[in-house]
């Protein structure tokens, strides 16, 4: 069945995810594009771009984090579905019901209750429930997003816990205390820790969550790497950073991290531990590492862009060469939006994907017009039409735009 309909007209009544049959309902909106890219485990693979990354990223942790018998303390989960509740990608963190990135403007719901989940962080309350102190979560994501040389539906993240009990923290020192007690809960500003920790807590496992984010940087992007600390807000950590890192004449962010909110290890039953967490997205640091200007390029089968990266030596230092630059074309569309329903780029960028696929290399608003008399709302978007592997025709290229219009209908626009 056809699932490309961002309108709830032509819906199944029930879809296939993985081989689960699901309900639709009013939030159901996963298409067969998206679908199509579960189970490729791209970040699996052998000798892939990200793949490399990901080991790096692994022997790290395996290196930095050994216990008395010299055996790495970090486990890693790099298969758990991708399909995830509403209640652990959001409720388990604390997401307020409020929060923008419950919407369904922004993640790929199956229906009202699962969803492809849209980070790493959706797994973390269950693997610490299960008793694990220590763990990397690794795999694909899933986020409605704009459509340009560095965004794509499907991306891969690696998220960590590390979670220590007071010992751990203090090691002999009777007089230090991960909890505040009684009165002192209320002297703290509410920005630098939570009220339920002491500071002497949080600045150490500040510490060790910085120095080892740095220390990752390094060992990826070289020991001159140069990085800042940025302050941010994440509804189940705080305080909350940003490592950025310097890189071709402009700062990138790497990653989000910060302590553990307190309530979500109450809510399982955790008492005595206090903890950090982080997560970083591969494709932004492998494109960095590697040269890869285009996020397309990850899903490639073509060899000349696979056999690049086939090396026995995972630090290497790799420079993606272009094939070659096979030329752009593009096509504008102009329609009214509709009067009597709101209007989500969002929506439209889904049916540009769905009906140009990976042919689409950007899409851009270049022109909203509101009609003097009428009132009329009108946009113009530009679509960047490119292969990554051969010349593209006009005709070709002419086909695929016109079925844009024709679909784009379903939104209830006017083509001018
Ligand atoms: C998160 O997803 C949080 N779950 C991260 C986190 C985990 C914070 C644990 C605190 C504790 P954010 O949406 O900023 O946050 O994404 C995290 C990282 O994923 C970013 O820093 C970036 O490296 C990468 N990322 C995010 N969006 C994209 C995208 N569209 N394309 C490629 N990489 C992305
Ligand atoms: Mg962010």
């Amino acid at each position: 069945r056809n699932l490309s309909s961002a309108s709830a007209i032509e819906k199944p009544k029930e879809i296939s995810v993985l081989n689960n049959l699901y309900a639709t309902d009013c939030y159901t909106n996963v298409t067969e594009k998206i679908a199509s890219h579960l189970k490729k485990d791209i970040y699996l693979k052998p000798y892939h771009p990200l793949s490399l990354v990901r080991q790096r990223i692994i022997n790290y942790f395996y290196k930095s984090f050994v216990n008395r018998r010299e055996n790495p303390v970090f486990s890693i989960y790099e298969n758990l579905s991708p399909v995830v509740s509403v209640s652990q990608n959001f409720d388990s963190l604390l997401i307020p019901q409020d929060h923008p990135s419950r919407s369904k403007n922004d993640c790929y719901y199956i229906n009202q209750n699962y969803l492809l989940r849209a980070h790493m962080t959706a797994h973390q309350s269950e693997l610490m429930q299960a008793g694990l102190n220590n763990f990397l979560m690794i795999g694909d994501v899933y986020r409605r997003d704009e459509i340009d040389r560095t965004h794509y539906p499907v991306f891969h993240q690696v998220d960590a816990v590390r979670l220590k009990t007071k010992e751990e923290l203090f090691l002999k020192d009777e007089a230090l205390n991960v909890f505040e007690e009684g009165n002192n809960r209320a002297f703290t500003t509410a920005q630098e820790k939570q009220a339920c920790h002491t500071l002497e807590a949080v600045k150490l496992m500040e510490y060790e969550l910085k120095n080892t984010l740095v220390g990752l940087a390094k060992h990826l992007f070289g020991e001159d790497v140069e990085y800042r600390w940025v302050d941010t807000y994440f509804p189940f950590t705080q305080p909350s950073w940003e490592l950025e890192v310097y890189h071709a004449d402009d700062w990138l962010e790497l990653l989000g991290c910060g302590i553990v909110q307190q309530p979500i290890l109450n809510n399982i039953g955790i008492n005595d531990r206090i903890g950090w967490a982080f997560g970083l997205g591969l494709e932004r640091i492998a494109m960095c590492l590697y040269k890869i200007p285009d996020i397309r390029l990850f899903w490639s089968n073509d060899s000349g862009f696979l056999n690049q990266f086939k090396t026995d030596d995972i630090n290497k230092n790799i420079v993606y060469q272009p094939i070659s630059q096979y030329p752009q074309c593009t096509n504008d569309i102009s329609f009214w939006l509709p009067q009597d329903q709101e209007f989500f780029s969002n929506d439209f960028y889904e049916i540009v994907r769905c009906v140009g696929g990976d042919l689409i290399e950007q899409v851009s608003l270049i022109d909203a017009f509101t009609h003097p008399k009428t009132g009329r709302k009108s946009h113009c978007y530009r679509i960047v039409y490119r292969h990554m592997e051969r010349t593209l025709t006009q005709s070709e290229v002419n086909a695929v735009h016109e079925k844009i219009e024709s679909e784009v209908k379903q939104l209830g626009v006017t083509i001018r």
